[in-house]
Parts: structure tokens; sequence; C-alpha cells
């Protein structure tokens, strides 16, 4: 079919256009495998250059963010963000904080973020953003004057109907909080829309907080359920202990899963016994603590801080840390311990090598950019609210979610089925993906 070997040749020119951005070209390259059957149906969208101006965000914004820590030194950070595609709506993506943040991972989060978006079914572009700060041991006020310093560059290029971050890695409420003031000082506008993940009692939308864990869990449940199996009673591995860990840990217990382990960057817990999810919330949520703290508490449990979550045995692993977190020997590892279903809570956790093991081992897999797509759908259900100034229940809001990711995995398991792929959620939620964002792309013709 020649649209592969035109697809495999725009890759390497992405590759060539941007050097050193490894992550990005890990993205691209996912997304391009998937896209050959398409453009063999819809030669239009190649005869339009859809697939190389997808590739090519609209517009990439690099500042700097000067701000003075605790002890009267100036620091300087910086900040990215890259509006990768607007074919949907206004640029819609969270706001990563973490030291290894440069040009190459934000751009592939923006770029995973359009197909995402995409397959919400929801009214959303693609955009991603962050800064190599490190909030770890910064105090308070240091991490207000960091959010204000960067929300005093950002602020001009935002807005409800242009783009509107969220939270990711290192940004939750009480950074979204500060920068949230900060917009509003400046513009002197009281826009709630402009930012999601907001708190309760300033605009923001129930279940929010939970959407993207829960979501994860609700779609793992669905692809278990296609295969005719039952979360009921299996063994759960989660990574991370951070937003989206917690709430899939809380979503699959209450859907009768059995959480036996969980990690941060410094090692991992196993409690048999189930892990205790309110415990790990005062540990990770309220007072800032470590995975070890849990012992404090959970005696019986085990901490490991050399070694990866991936070689304690389960049925179903879900990866929600970060990127390239699981690679082939971790793949091996869980496929000899009878793994059935792997679902990315986080964005890119597996490896390409890993996914290919999970599929050649019949392994259910659902990547990222379908299974973690929860957390925005809920934040644009938040914008519908701020919209109309209406704010609906949590029950309301979390049997739209429910619903959103039932939809979700229904189209990836169609469209899988429909090329001819059977089971390939990879190919399901890429193609699904891209098909709605081009027919909007190619509406408008060149811009
Ligand atoms: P948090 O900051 O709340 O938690 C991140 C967790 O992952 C922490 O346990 C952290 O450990 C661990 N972690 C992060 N980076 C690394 C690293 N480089 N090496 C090892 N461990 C790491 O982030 P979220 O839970 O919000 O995000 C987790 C993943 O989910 C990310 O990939 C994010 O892009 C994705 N995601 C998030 C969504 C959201 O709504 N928040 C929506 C969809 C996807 P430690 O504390 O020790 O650093
Ligand atoms: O990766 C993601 O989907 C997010 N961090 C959430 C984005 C959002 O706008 O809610």
């Amino acid at each position: 079919m020649p649209p592969a070997a035109d697809l495999s040749s725009l890759e390497a020119e992405v590759v060539r256009r941007n050097p050193a951005e490894t992550e990005f070209h890990q993205a691209v390259r996912e997304v391009l495998e998937s896209l050959a059957p398409v453009v063999h149906k819809h030669p239009e969208y190649a005869d339009a250059k859809l697939i190389e101006t997808i590739c090519e965000p609209e517009r990439q914004i690099i500042f700097r963010v000067p701000w003075v820590d605790d002890s009267g030194e100036v620091q300087v950070n910086r900040g990215f963000r890259v509006e990768f595609n607007s074919a949907l709506g206004p640029y819609k993506g969270g706001i990563r904080f973490h030291p290894s943040v440069n040009l190459g991972i934000v751009k592939f989060l923006g770029f995973e973020q359009i197909f995402k978006n995409s397959l919400t079914g929801l009214p959303i572009g693609g955009g991603k953003g962050g800064a190599d700060f490190d909030p770890k041991g910064r105090s308070n006020g240091e991490v207000m004057r960091f959010c204000q310093s960067f929300m005093t560059e950002l602020y001009r290029h935002l807005g409800e109907y242009t783009d509107v971050p969220a939270g990711d890695v290192g940004v939750g409420s009480r950074e979204l909080g500060f920068m949230f003031g900060q917009y509003k000082r400046i513009t002197n506008r009281y826009e709630s829309g402009v930012i999601t993940g907001k708190g309760l009692v300033w605009g923001g939308a129930q279940v929010r907080t939970e959407a993207t864990g829960y979501g994860t869990a609700y779609f793992v449940n669905e692809m278990l359920a296609a295969t005719g199996t039952a979360l009921e009673g299996l063994d759960v591995v989660v990574s991370g202990s951070g937003n989206v860990a917690i709430y899939a840990m809380e979503k699959i217990r209450q859907l009768g899963g059995n959480v036996v382990a969980c990690s941060d960057s410094s090692g991992y817990v196993v409690d048999h016994k189930g892990i205790d999810v309110d415990l790990l919330k005062q540990i990770k949520e309220v007072e800032r603590g470590r995975i070890s703290d849990y012992l404090r508490e959970r005696p019986e449990a085990t901490f490991v801080s050399d070694g990866s979550v991936w070689d304690v045995p389960c049925e179903v692993a879900l990866p929600c840390a970060t990127q390239n977190e699981l690679d082939e020997s971790a793949a091996k590892k869980l496929v000899a311990n009878g793994v059935k279903a792997v679902a990315e809570g986080a964005n890119m956790p597996c490896t390409r090598e890993a996914v290919r093991t999970f599929r050649e081992n019949g392994v259910a897999f659902g990547p990222g950019k379908a299974a973690n797509a929860g957390g925005v759908a809920t934040s644009a259900l938040e914008m519908q609210q701020n919209a109309s100034r209406d704010s609906w229940t949590f029950e309301h809001t979390e049997e739209r979610l429910r619903q959103i990711m039932r939809d979700i995995h229904e189209t990836c398991h169609e469209t899988a089925e429909e090329y001819g792929r059977p089971g390939d959620y990879v190919l399901g939620a890429n193609i699904a993906g891209f098909t709605r964002v081009a027919e909007a792309m190619a509406a408008f013709g060149v811009v």
C-alpha cells in the first residue's frame, strides 16, 4: 500500500525537523503506524496534506519564568505552552511542573491530546504546557510566586474560546488556584471557563478531581467485559500515587478489584489486604509525603525501594505515573505473571516494545488517549457548566463520565473491527481520534 511508505518518509521528516525531541517522535510514530489504512480509504486526506499539517503545532510558546525563593535568591525557569490543534475547539490540555519538562515532552503530550480530546466527542482542541519547575520541597509561598510569574506571561495566550489549561503532573487545585487568581487579577475578568480543575467554590466541577482515575478504571472494566472477564476479585497493580493513581484505585475497589501495590518515584508498597486509599489520600494529598509513610499505619505492608512495581504479580496493570515507565522487560514479567489487561492512566507510560509484547501475548491493551480521556472529558463538562453558569451534582456528572468512557471504548473497539484488527485498541483509538479531527480540518481548507 503506497501510503505506508509515504507515512514513513513523513515520520523521518518529523524527526529531521524536530531534532532531539525523542518523546515527540515516539508519539508521532505510534499514530502514523495506525494511519495507513485511513489514508488508503481517504486519499483526499493525503492530497490535502492533513497528516503533515497535524504534526506541526499551530503555535509554540516558550518563555522565561523568573521568581524569588524563600531565601531571597532569584530563580529562573522555562515555561512552555504548545497550542497544537484547534480544529475541534479551543486548545485544551494540562500544565505539568516537573524538572524533566522540555519542549519535546510538551509536544508529545500536546500531540496525544489532539486525538484523546477528539475521542471524547466533545468540542475541544489539543494543547499542553508546563515548566521545568520542581515543586518538591518548595514552600506554599514559593509555589504561589512561581505560579503567579508563570501566569504573568501565559495569560495573554489564554481565553475560554482560545486556550484552556488544567492540571497534570505537579499541578493540582493549589497551583490552579494561584494561576486562576493571577489571571483574574491581570485581566480583571472572572472568566471561569479559562481554566478547568478549579476548586468547587470558585467555579470547579464535581468529579473533575476523580475523573481521570475513575475513567481509567471504567475503561479497563469495559475491556475485560469485552473478553468475557469480570474485574471482581482480580488483583490490580497501579503505578504512581498521584491524582490519577489514587482515583483509579478508589474506583477499582468500588468495582470489586483488589489493588495490591502502588508506587512513587522512591519505590513501591505491596499490601495484599488491599491498598488503603483513604490513608494514601492523607499521605499524598494532605501531607504531601512519600509512599514509604504508608507503613506507619499499615505495618504489615512492605516497602521496596529498589526494583519495579511491575514485578508484583497481578491480573490487571494500570500504569498511572509517567511516560516510558513500563518497558519490554517489565511487560514480559507481567505476561509471565498472568496479566490479562493493561490500561494507561498516564500518558504513554508503555514503551513501543512493551505494547508489542502485550499484543503478541493476547493481553488487552488500552492506550492512554482512550483510557485516560475521562479527565479531559470532565474538563469539557466543567467548561459546559461554566458557560451556562450551572453546576451539576456528583451523581449526574459521574454518570456522564461513565457513559463517555463506555462510548470511547465502543468507538475504539468498533473501529478496530472495521479495519480488520479486532481487539487492537491502539489502532482503533488512533484512527477514530484522527478521523474526527481530519474531517474538521478538511472543512476549513488550508489554514
Ligand atoms: P501527580 O503529580 O498527581 O502524580 C504523579 C505520580 O507519578 C506521583 O506518584 C509521582 O511520584 C509519579 N511520577 C511522576 N513523574 C515521575 C517520574 N519521572 N518518575 C517516577 N515517578 C514519577 O500527576 P497525575 O496523577 O496528574 O499524572 C500522572 C500521569 O497521568 C501523567 O502521565 C499525566 O500526564 C497523566 N494524566 C493526568 C491527567 C490528570 O487529569 N491529572 C489526565 C490524563 C493523564 P513522585 O511524587 O515521587 O514524583
Ligand atoms: O493529559 C491530560 O489529559 C490532562 N492532563 C488533563 C487535561 C485537561 O485539560 O483536563
